[in-house]
């Protein structure tokens, strides 16, 4: 619920008692955390309308069923050339939107809360899920700064999130990240394989019939 004095209340930092569930060594989850922002799907809106959502082609030449787009000073991106870091986004030959400052402000807050402090990212990747849609088993190797964690926030339509270990062979588990869980990936965890199983169909309040998944990242 959004009140007069504007997201300061909403990201927690009033809220002492949010629950730390501790996922693996350097990973935890704070359910719930972001869930009254509401505001957050409303901005991601807005940073769609100037660089727009689209699936990416893989070097390998598969286009990705998750449809991505980013804001801030760099932008992951893929094509035949391979995976990078991208200042200019390739669609509109333009700078990616800025990051709104309340984005910056809930990852900056979350990974404080989870040991990490003086996480200043200066990227946010935004993954768009539709029904059907899944990102394969992998880890987040594209960025200089594996000392720093990435900070990862779930709205809409519930997901079944797959975290393995540090080896692809090893069996992952299998957990739910529901609208406003917020999870900070750091530490022994941060190179960890993971994907998004395929979106069970479903309608949300806050984004209809889609996934959205904000990943924050100090890549550059
Ligand atoms: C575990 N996104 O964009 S977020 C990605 O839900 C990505 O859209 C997924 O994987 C999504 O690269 C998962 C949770 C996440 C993010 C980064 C991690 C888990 C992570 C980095 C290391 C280990
Ligand atoms: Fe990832």
């Amino acid at each position: 619920m959004q009140s007069e004095t504007g997201m300061g209340d909403l990201f927690s930092e009033v809220t002492p008692e949010v629950e730390t569930e501790k996922l693996a060594d350097g990973a935890f989850l704070f359910r719930r955390f972001a869930e009254s922002a509401a505001s957050l799907v409303e901005l991601i809106w807005q940073i769609a309308q100037v660089s727009p959502f689209r699936h990416l082609v893989t070097p390998g030449g598969y286009r990705m069923s998750v449809a991505m787009t980013n804001c801030g000073l760099a932008g992951w991106t893929s094509d035949r050339q391979g995976y990078r870091y991208a200042k200019v986004d390739p669609e509109t030959g333009a700078a990616w939107p800025p990051m709104p400052l309340e984005f910056q402000r809930l990852a900056e807050t979350a990974a404080e809360r989870a040991g990490f402090p003086g996480f200043r990212p200066e990227c946010c990747l935004i993954n768009r899920y539709e029904p059907g849609a899944k990102l394969s088993l992998h880890q987040d190797r594209d960025e200089k700064h594996y000392e720093f964690p990435i900070v990862s926030v779930s709205l809409g339509l519930p997901a079944k999130f797959l975290f393995g270990g540090l080896v692809r062979s090893e069996r992952p588990r299998r957990f739910r990240l529901e609208n406003g869980d917020v999870v900070v990936w750091g530490g022994p965890s941060r190179l960890a394989f993971h994907g998004v199983d395929t979106l069970a169909d479903g309608e949300h309040p806050l984004t209809g019939r889609c996934r959205l998944n904000l990943t924050f990242r100090k890549a550059l």
